[in-house]
């Protein structure tokens, strides 16, 4: 299964959420698919773009989250997951695309390689309420549906093929990503107030 088909494929259903990813192959994957204000990729900080989609979950429990990981920053911060177990947001859906590697920087194998480190349980044992494990592109999708449906934090590791895309660049920076992320965020938030108000 290649990281790129789950992006893919999950991509007509991120419209309405707000997607954090890491930095590198996968936030090129998803740019390349289209841009749009409700992505946010977050360069630089390593293993924090759960947390950063923790922080989001939390504080606007109106919006749906979705954090797209990998597993070499998910072992940078692995109190990340008990952080994550412990406030649990329901609409928060975190997938750790494992590709055992270090992709974006070379290549270099991570602690998943050759079944190591087993990230999955991990989640579990941090007490992640709902993680599934998945390694087809249809269980991919099955597990995302069902995350996306339910009404409690999920995590997917989906183990994946370390390959990525042939080329890197966007045509947009960081400040100007978070400046549209944050307007999009404000944006929703000023017009569900307003909707509440016109009750
Ligand atoms: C603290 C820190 N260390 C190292 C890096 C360099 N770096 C950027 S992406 C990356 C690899 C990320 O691996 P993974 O999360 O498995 O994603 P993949 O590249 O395999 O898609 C590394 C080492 C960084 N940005 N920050």
């Amino acid at each position: 299964m290649k990281r790129a088909d789950c992006i893919k494929a999950l991509y007509p259903e991120l419209h309405d959420r707000l997607v954090v990813t890491i930095m590198g192959a996968c936030a090129q994957e998803l740019y390349d698919l289209g841009h749009c204000d409700n992505f946010f990729y977050l360069e630089h900080a390593m293993g924090l773009a759960s947390s950063i989609g923790l922080g989001l979950a939390m504080n606007l429990p109106h919006e749906k989250v979705v954090v797209l990981d990998g597993d070499g920053s998910v072992l940078m911060n692995l109190g990340g997951l008990a952080t994550l177990a412990r406030y649990r947001p329901s609409n928060l859906t975190h997938i750790i695309f494992d590709n055992g590697s270090l992709l974006s920087t070379g290549g270099f194998a991570s602690h998943t390689t050759a079944g190591i480190t087993d990230l999955a349980a991990i989640a579990r044992g941090a007490g992640c309420p709902k993680v599934s494990l998945v390694t087809e592109l249809y269980q991919f999708l099955e597990a995302a549906a069902d995350a996306f449906e339910g009404n409690e934090m999920a995590t997917i590791v989906a183990k994946v093929e370390a390959v990525g895309p042939d080329h890197y660049g966007m045509d947009l920076k960081l400040p100007e990503n978070a400046f549209i992320f944050e307007r999009y965020i404000k944006q929703r938030k000023q017009a569900r107030q307003q909707v509440a108000g016109n009750k």
